[in-house]
């Protein structure tokens, strides 16, 4: 043997070694890319102030990670802050212990320590990381991934990371309990507040009353306001270094918490080529909304003159970021317009649509999604009779153009669950023999996403589709395989700012089994008036759109409002991965769920149960408010969760009236509770030696049209009736109305001797009033109360 056969050997041996250590964390292999990410506390100014937040490596975003398809990736995360912390690697495949979820997949990295995160990579395609603690990303802890193709099948000169970020001043937790207790502000800062002037003033009135029925305030469409809105953590970037005609692969990444963006490109329409880190069929595609987690690669052309303008608007029209690539004039990018919520709500109101599906349940074990999918959302009435044929002649079409496509009309439609394609449509009452006036525009139109354009009022969503994805390769299933099907629900109530799924949040909810060999078709429907953009952790799903076998395949999916999109993925994993929706302040209210395997518990997991994580999406909010005022003082602290809640009420008036009220309340479902509490009060008007003490039990009721009902009995078994109700009336003024009537049947006590015939004694109190909203934690307000008189003063939030 010559020593060069020699040399070859030991290196066929060392490769062969290398090449099976891969599961073993104390090898490493040759081709291996190793990172370290330190997590740490630091303030941070991105919006004219600097502000506690979280940094990776100094900065926000966090460095961007690059990596060769094939590679070995060893990531070390140091977390120099006091509290735990965590980091996902976002639509990477990669082993489930490594996905980053504390609690769940993977251990939370303890304040001092460094965790060691390794994994093979065999994709290739833009993705990014992010903390999957509480609300940590919106804190600043996210930066992107590029992973290279180990053969470039693309045509251009150079790369650019864009990633799109949302910012606010305030600490992520305050913003949250801000939603908690349902405070307006965001809404009347960003401009997106409906106050009943502007709606009566557009013709509207008559579409509020049938919101206020559903007990919905308006089409909500995004619930948080920023200070800032940042591309690569800046609100304006340049890139004056290429030159003209060059050809620019841009990575964009919508890493924000709670922003979806529309992207608009000045210059000549952009080549899309990938979605989600997948290529897709190169498409000329401008205009494009690019929801939370999802990742979009574009290919741009530097014009001969000019720099071209690359914008990211924010949905709702509350802001934009842009970055300039190239030199000289500015290509300005379309403008998108600000959505209409007043006429979105006057269309809604036109559609029978049955808002309001309640958030929690009162039996959450006992899941009915077909029942919920039938009473709310999207109701088909004689105006989209039309429709229905042409459902039937769209179902035809498709089995006459494509056979492999009618397996999945027929499978979907046979099915008791029914299915996205055609769900909700009477069969029977459709005219199947009805001619096809052009069969080939029909072709393809089988989810519901596009087909529900053509409905009177559905073109308010039409844009939100995924019908420009086309993959390059059939991702269809073979149809013999066994499929699953799965119905969730997409279930929220604004008011108390919970988020679930099927009406059970996170904190209530049950494994959902997924089966190894089978394919698992979700339904997702959505019965809010947000967009919900769903991720998969681990999997790349189906989106069914009209490309039929060709379908795309992603990791994140928006879901537009009353709107339904199919997903469907093979059983290819094990273990535990979490399905949820990616706006933030949604997933840590409980839109979340497990996706399980049933496959045995990592035992590195032992000490880190998962109650844990489900614990942190049930957390209790605190929040107070206190009046003063000319004629009276007033304090109310409250303390709520999902289920529970304990309020305290004092009101104090300077002509010796007064009331004080504890109670604890259990929520049975969204709009109904029970209490038990003490009350308080003094027993002679404008006096205060004598105070009566009760014990209190009654049951509060969020009623059609949004009044508050509190009705009760006290221990000396005097019945008693209250409602109140508010209503903004215009931009930051709001009207306040409360009345309560209590009898006195002297059950347990004597009522005085006055000659009078009636049995009983009636009292009434009531108070009415206004308030205007100046900032986020002040209102000034004037009201009258029967007890108190009149009078004007401050309230204060906290
Ligand atoms: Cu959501």
């Amino acid at each position: 043997m010559t020593l060069k056969h020699l040399i070859g050997s030991v290196v066929l041996l060392l490769w062969i070694c290398g090449s099976t250590s891969f599961a073993k964390a104390d090898q490493i292999p040759a081709d291996t890319a190793t990172y370290t990410l330190t997590i740490k506390n630091d303030r941070v100014s991105k919006a004219g102030k600097a502000v506690p937040a979280m940094t990776v490596n100094d900065g926000i975003p966090g460095p961007t990670l690059t990596f060769q398809e094939g590679d070995y990736a060893v990531i070390y995360v140091k977390n120099e802050m006091d509290v735990e912390t965590s980091v996902h690697w976002h639509g990477i495949l990669l082993p489930n212990f490594y996905d980053g979820v504390p609690y769940l997949t993977t251990p939370p990295i303890q304040p001092g320590e460094t965790f060691k995160y390794e994994f093979p990579l065999k994709q290739s395609g833009t993705y990014w990381y992010h903390s999957h603690t509480m609300l940590q990303e919106q804190s600043g802890v996210y930066g992107s991934i590029v992973i290279l193709p180990k053969e470039k099948t693309l045509e251009y000169d150079s790369e650019l990371v864009i990633l799109l970020s949302d910012w606010t001043n305030q600490k992520p937790h305050n913003v949250l309990r801000n939603l908690k207790r349902g405070n307006e502000w965001y809404n009347i800062k960003k401009g997106t507040a409906t106050p009943l002037n502007q709606v009566i003033g557009r013709g509207g009135f008559g579409a509020q009353l049938n919101f206020w029925k559903q007990r919905m305030e308006s089409a909500d469409i995004a619930d948080i306001y920023y200070n800032a809105f940042l591309n690569n953590g800046q609100v304006t970037t340049e890139y004056p270094d290429f030159i003209p005609e060059e050809k620019v692969r841009v990575r964009f990444i919508n890493g924000a918490a709670s922003s979806q963006f529309w992207l608009t490109f000045g210059g000549n329409d952009p080549l899309l080529v990938s979605a989600d880190g997948l290529d897709v069929e190169p498409v000329l595609h401008n205009k494009t909304f690019i929801a939370i987690a999802e990742t979009y690669d574009f290919i741009v052309t530097i014009p001969a003159n000019g720099k071209i303008e690359i914008r990211a608007t924010v949905q709702d029209g509350s802001g934009q970021t842009s970055a300039f690539l190239g030199n000289g004039d500015i290509l300005n990018a379309p403008d998108v317009p600000r959505p209409d919520k007043i006429s979105m709500m006057m269309k809604m109101a036109n559609m029978d649509m049955k808002m309001g599906a309640p958030a929690m349940k009162f039996k959450p074990s006992e899941e009915e999604p077909k029942k919920m999918m039938d009473k709310w959302g999207m109701q088909m009435n004689d105006e989209m009779e039309g429709m229905k044929m042409d459902h039937s002649k769209i179902e035809k079409s498709d089995m006459k153009m494509d056979p492999s496509k009618m397996n999945m009309a027929e499978k979907s439609t046979g099915d008791t669950l029914s299915n996205a394609t055609m769900e909700g449509m009477d069969h029977s009452k459709m005219n199947h023999n009805q001619p096809m006036k052009n069969p080939m525009e029909m072709n393809g139109k089988m989810d519901m996403g596009a087909s529900m354009d053509n409905m009177p009022g559905m073109d308010m969503f039409a844009e939100y589709t995924y019908d420009f994805l086309k993959s390059p390769e059939k991702t269809s299933f073979p149809a013999d395989e066994p499929v699953n099907e799965v119905l969730l629900n997409l279930t929220g109530n604004m008011w108390r700012y919970i988020w679930s799924m099927n009406g059970v949040p996170l904190a209530e909810a049950d494994k959902i089994k997924i089966e190894s060999g089978k394919v698992t078709r979700i339904t997702l429907n959505n019965l809010t008036m947000m967009h919900h953009p769903m991720h998969l952790h681990g999997h790349f799903f189906r989106v069914i759109n009209d490309k039929g076998e060709y379908s795309p395949l992603k990791h994140t999916v928006n879901v537009p409002p009353m709107q339904k999109i199919t997903i469907e993925f093979e059983g290819t994993e094990e273990g535990d991965w979490f399905f949820h929706c990616h706006v933030l302040y949604h997933l840590t209210s409980g839109m979340a769920r497990v996706f399980s395997y049933d496959t045995p518990r990592d035992p590195r997991l032992n000490r880190y149960p998962l109650k844990k994580l489900l614990k942190e999406t049930d957390g209790l909010y605190n929040w107070g408010a206190a009046q003063l005022s000319s004629q009276m003082v007033g304090l109310n602290l409250m303390s709520s969760n999902i289920r529970n809640q304990v309020n305290l009420n004092v009101e104090y008036g300077y002509n010796q009236n007064f009331e004080a009220e504890v109670s604890y309340e259990r929520y049975l479902y969204d709009y109904f509770r029970v209490f038990a509490g003490v009350n308080m009060e003094n027993k002679i008007a404008e006096s205060l030696d004598e105070i009566n003490t009760t014990a209190v039990v009654g049951i509060r009721f969020l009623t059609p049209y949004l009044f508050n009902l509190d009705v009760r009995l006290d221990s000396k078994l005097r019945p008693e009736f209250r409602i109140n109700r508010e209503i903004m009336i215009f931009p930051r003024t709001t009207i306040f109305g409360n009345y309560e009537y209590q009898l006195d049947f002297g059950w347990t006590n004597t009522i005085p001797e006055t000659g009078e015939t009636s049995k009983y004694k009636g009292e009434t109190t009531w108070s009415a009033g206004a308030s205007y909203i100046f900032s986020r934690n002040f209102s000034v307000m004037g009201s009258y109360d029967n007890r108190f008189g009149a009078g004007g003063g401050l309230t204060v939030r906290f």
